[in-house]
């Protein structure tokens, strides 16, 4: 007795201890988070926008149903593999290395789920990583090669690549699943990451969609045959829908009438490998609305506005897949009681132009490019149909995520938690006064400018540099398209230095140096619009 009482009486204190740790550190919530690829808002019904009305997503839109829409969340650079690295690391391009697709990720710095894994989180990825490397910090990583592909994509897992019959969107739904139900009930709380391959070009539908909105006419938008008046680098660009969409690969048109073989097409790959079956479906459902284009004989502006509805049609039925992707995913979370305690995101690694400006892709920091959809929800801590006008960024993901999860936050991550906002601890219009944007990747696809700038509320500035030298500034209060560039109306001229200001401001905190501006030679400039064009 005389032994066992002090041991007693310290496994009463530990237990009173761990009881009180308990109470003052809730069950920390697991976090799904979903994200798209160049899924644009004006895809998703829940943002309201005309397009969606047609083509709606009722699934992604319980999200914000249950939980909270961000009307002004943007990323920091506008392109895939960017916009992960910062994700990941809650660092601007130029401070986690990661400027540009292309350039080799460190995969050895402090990231997101290396930090939930040494706070005892299960982590997991599937889907698509294009940050070249493998990934680190994740328990189980399933991912696609590179951009991958729609059909028989191949994926890699532990370094093996193994091809895999079917459609990307639905195997990444159903590998997720299969994570999901050997792994959510365990007692640590987990964090997995489904990334989509959809909706990124070449926009091929699953069979199930190939005819889905062949009926559907899209309203084109006004600014569709801009002729980009005082923005020079747009009227430079090579992403016009009607001008640089490659006929077969993007539009799948056909050389003639009763013919299956594709218009102009670089990359057969994409449906050399798809199986015999799936090709013969895909000529069942394509040959017919292509022999009706080849009849109408449509040419210059009819054709341009026909080349936006194939466009619009394509994209939005490879959506419909990775929404009803998302439904299977919150009604597995629904039927296994798990969906009051799991934080679930829905988001795309940036904006993308539905025609707007005449553009696909992103890029830009003009709105639709800049802006990312966000959509959260956490029954146990978001009160449902939440709406967030702070300006809120791809920046802030990590640090919300750390947040949530009751985790340190790193001192040098470059972003600020979520979590006060939604808790209703700081107000919208305090939270962030301006942000800052830097793209890098030019010369490249589609030869849109390297440019930075700031956007505050109410006001854009933008630098576009290299082989131009350009300024833009927008009142989005008034010009809420972006179509008047006020950078020489003496009436902006104070807007224009309280801009400056705020920009170099902003690149001090960020810790922005000379040597972030590299610009490329002429021979490869000039050798790129050749390539590209
Ligand atoms: C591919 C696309 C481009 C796209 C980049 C980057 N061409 O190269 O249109 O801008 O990816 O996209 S494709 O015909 O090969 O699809 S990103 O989302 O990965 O950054
Ligand atoms: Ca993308």
């Amino acid at each position: 007795i005389v032994i066992f009482l002090p041991l007693f009486l310290l496994s009463c204190n530990n237990k009173q201890k761990n009881n009180k740790e308990q109470l003052e550190k809730p069950t920390r919530p697991n976090i799904i988070f979903i994200m798209a690829d160049d899924h644009a808002e004006q895809a998703i019904s829940a943002y309201g926008h005309p397009i969606s009305k047609l083509a709606p997503t009722p699934n992604i839109d319980r999200i914000a149903e249950a939980g909270v829409r961000f009307n002004n969340n943007f990323n920091t650079n506008s392109i895939c593999g960017p916009s992960r690295a910062v994700i990941l690391t809650g660092k601007h391009s130029h401070i986690n290395g990661f400027k540009m697709n292309g350039d080799k990720f460190d995969g050895n710095q402090v990231t997101l789920p290396k930090l939930l894994q040494k706070e005892g989180y299960q982590t997991a990825i599937v889907g698509k990583w294009h940050l070249h490397g493998y990934p680190q910090g994740f328990d189980y990583w399933n991912i696609i090669e590179d951009q991958g592909h729609y059909y028989n994509p191949d994926f890699i897992h532990n370094g093996d690549t193994t091809r895999i019959e079917g459609y990307a969107t639905d195997i990444i739904t159903d590998m997720s699943l299969q994570w999901l139900e050997e792994n959510s009930k365990k007692e640590k709380p987990f964090f997995m990451m489904i990334h989509h391959k959809a909706p990124h070009r070449n926009w091929m539908p699953a069979p199930r969609h190939m005819n889905l909105y062949d009926s559907v006419s899209f309203p084109m938008p006004e600014s569709y045959f801009s002729k980009h008046e005082n923005q020079l680098s747009a009227q430079l660009q090579l992403q016009t829908v009607y001008k640089d969409m490659y006929e077969g690969h993007d539009l799948k048109m056909t050389l003639k009438k009763g013919s299956p073989e594709l218009a102009h097409n670089p990359w057969t790959n994409d449906f050399d490998r798809m199986s015999l079956e799936q090709r013969a479906e895909w000529d069942k459902a394509y040959q017919p609305k292509n022999d009706a284009f080849h009849d109408a004989k449509l040419t210059g502006k009819a054709l341009a506005a026909w080349k936006y509805q194939r466009y619009m049609q394509e994209y939005l039925a490879t959506i419909k897949s990775v929404d009803e992707g998302v439904g299977k995913v919150l009604d597995y979370l629904e039927e296994n009681k798990l969906s009051e305690n799991t934080i679930v995101v829905y988001t795309s690694d940036q904006g993308f132009y539905l025609g707007e400006k005449g553009f696909f892709d992103k890029r830009y920091m003009y709105e639709e490019s800049l802006g990312m959809p966000l959509l959260m929800k956490y029954p146990n801590g978001i009160t449902k149909g939440t709406i967030v006008e702070a300006l809120t960024q791809n920046l802030d993901f990590a640090e919300t995520f750390l947040d949530y999860a009751q985790a340190e936050i790193p001192a040098d991550m470059q972003g600020k938690s979520l979590k006060p906002l939604l808790e209703g601890k700081i107000q919208d219009k305090y939270f962030r006064d301006a942000i800052y944007y830097h793209y890098y990747d030019f010369p490249a696809f589609h030869m849109v400018h390297k440019q930075y700038g700031v956007r505050t509320k109410r006001y854009k500035l933008i630098h576009f540099y290299d082989d131009i030298d350009t300024w833009e500034l927008y009142d989005l209060q008034t010009d809420p398209k972006e179509n008047k560039n006020q950078i020489d109306n003496p009436e902006f001229n104070s807007i224009k230095e309280s801009l400056l200001i705020t920009l170099d401001s902003l690149q001090s905190v960020y810790k922005v140096t000379e040597k972030d501006f590299n610009k490329a030679s002429k021979k490869a400039i000039d050798q790129n619009y050749k390539t590209f064009k």
